[in-house]
């Protein structure tokens, strides 16, 4: 388990994350050199969201999650020991990786052909649903972002520069009525307090969330109709495709051996969907 060394504590706003980070040494240029010197430096600084169980952050700062757990082995097996964890909205993390102040985003970012053309990403890890918690009942029948559109006075909450956010744009629901949410605790207290009907996150996201709620006035429709399962990977800088290599053949060798399985199964992902489809099918939007 690692922990935080760089987090800026919870709380302190992007701009704080952003700052700690920005002091992080620039990506080395040449892709190649790029794994000798995270060996060198010991650990690879990772972006991650905090939305369990894809990312999560204790209070003390230790790391876990699928998605970390899933780098922290296939970094180990190339001789990186550890990794350090910083928090970003998911509308930041591809420009900070541009930016150097990550080495991977290992957050469960799925893979779409948008992002494919920005990152280089390994073979895929996580896969899941999307869906919506709502209020007990769900008065306004939202079964789809489709629906949110086609209701004049249904507000869908969603994650910056995420991909529900997205889909619900897509679908057609204006932009007001889009609302941006920071984390997953603010979207749950929007829902309860009215502000937002429908609050959206990928199926395995949204259920930890309600469950930790406690709330018997929540409901989750799940999947959202029309939605797609989407897999993500992990993140590198583009021009790193000799550490991304790197990376998935030692990521093969964690899905061959079961190892991969033991670490994913246990947060309910699925070992058998992310194996069963491949980077070139989910880049290609497949
Ligand atoms: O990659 C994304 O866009 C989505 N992934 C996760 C794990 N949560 C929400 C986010 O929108």
């Amino acid at each position: 388990m690692s922990t935080i060394r760089h987090l800026v504590r919870p709380g302190l706003g992007l701009a704080a994350v952003l700052l700690a980070c920005a002091a992080a040494p620039a990506v080395a240029a040449d892709a190649a050199d790029a794994l000798e010197r995270l060996k060198e430096q010991g650990f690879a600084r990772v972006a991650i969201a905090n939305e369990p169980p894809y990312t999560a952050v204790t209070a003390d700062g230790k790391v876990s999650g699928a998605g970390p757990d899933v780098a922290r082995a296939v970094l180990a097996k190339m001789g990186v020991p550890d990794i350090v964890a910083s928090i970003s909205e998911y509308g930041a993390m591809i420009p900070g990786l541009q930016a150097g102040r990550f080495d991977m985003v290992a957050a469960g970012l799925f893979m779409k052909p948008e992002r494919c053309r920005a990152v280089a990403y390994s073979e895929p890890d996580l896969c899941d649903a999307e869906a919506m918690a709502v209020k007990k009942g769900n008065p306004l029948g939202l079964q789809s972002y489709e629906d949110v559109a086609k209701n004049p006075d249904a507000r869908i909450g969603a994650p910056g520069g995420g991909t529900e956010e997205r889909l619900a744009l897509q679908a057609g629901v204006p932009r007001d009525r889009v609302i941006v949410v920071p984390d997953g605790q603010s979207g749950i207290k929007m829902l309860q307090d009215g502000r937002i009907d429908a609050y959206s996150l990928p199926v395995l996201s949204i259920n930890d969330l309600v469950a930790k709620a406690g709330d018997t006035t929540l409901d989750v429709v799940a999947p959202v109709k029309g939605a797609p399962v989407y897999c993500a990977g992990v993140a590198f800088p583009k021009d790193q495709t000799a550490f991304r290599d790197a990376y998935d053949k030692a990521l093969a060798e964690l899905k061959e051996s079961g190892e991969f399985a033991k670490i994913v199964e246990p947060y309910g992902f699925s070992a058998a969907a992310a194996m069963s489809t491949s980077r070139e099918k989910l880049c290609a939007g497949g």
